[in-house]
């Protein structure tokens, strides 16, 4: 949130399974890293198809729900808490538009674009949402490890 007080916001950040499987995660943090966020928490998980439902549940009745848990569910996926000054609109900015076949035309320095395929396959999630962000976070977070199939969790800052 901006209110001039420098205080840091954080937001929710998924490397989804085609960016994982594709060995993107370096990559991506360093551009995460170099954007000034800090990586606060990360862990790799494999989402069940009642997680994924659950986590994406405001799509649940679009034409596209079914594909997308198919899609979350395909791999393991890294989860992170990106913590920045005004975090949510400049992590969306990072990632670029839904549709990754457009962002690498409209948007070719984002990551979608460096890492996504179509408006599916796009290769991470961010929250849209400063309400968002903090309801996500409190999802993977208030009762993880023990929640999911957790591979592994890393905390950084406690
Ligand atoms: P995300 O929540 O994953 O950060 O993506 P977003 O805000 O840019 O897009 P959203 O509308 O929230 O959609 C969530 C994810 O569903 C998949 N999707 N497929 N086939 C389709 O038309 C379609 N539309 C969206 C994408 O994986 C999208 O990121
Ligand atoms: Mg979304």
């Amino acid at each position: 949130s901006s209110n001039g007080s420098g205080e840091k916001e954080r937001t929710l950040g998924i490397i989804k399974p085609d960016g994982l499987s594709g060995n993107y995660s370096d990559r991506i943090k360093q551009v995460i890293l170099e954007s000034g966020f800090n990586i606060n928490k990360e862990m790799v998980i494999q989402l069940d198809e009642e997680n994924a439902a659950n986590f994406y549940a405001e799509h649940s009745s679009k034409p596209f729900f079914t594909n997308l848990i198919k899609y979350m569910t395909s791999g393991p996926v890294l989860v992170m808490i990106l913590e920045k000054e005004d975090a949510v609109i400049h992590w969306r900015e990072l990632i670029g538009p839904t549709d990754a076949g457009k962002a690498k035309i409209t948007h070719p320095q984002s990551l979608r674009a460096m890492c996504g395929v179509d408006i599916e396959k796009n290769c991470v999630h961010g929250s849209d949402s400063h309400q968002s962000a903090q309801r996500e976070i409190a999802f993977f977070f208030k009762e993880a490890p023990s929640a999911f199939k957790t591979e592994a969790v890393r905390k950084h800052d406690e």
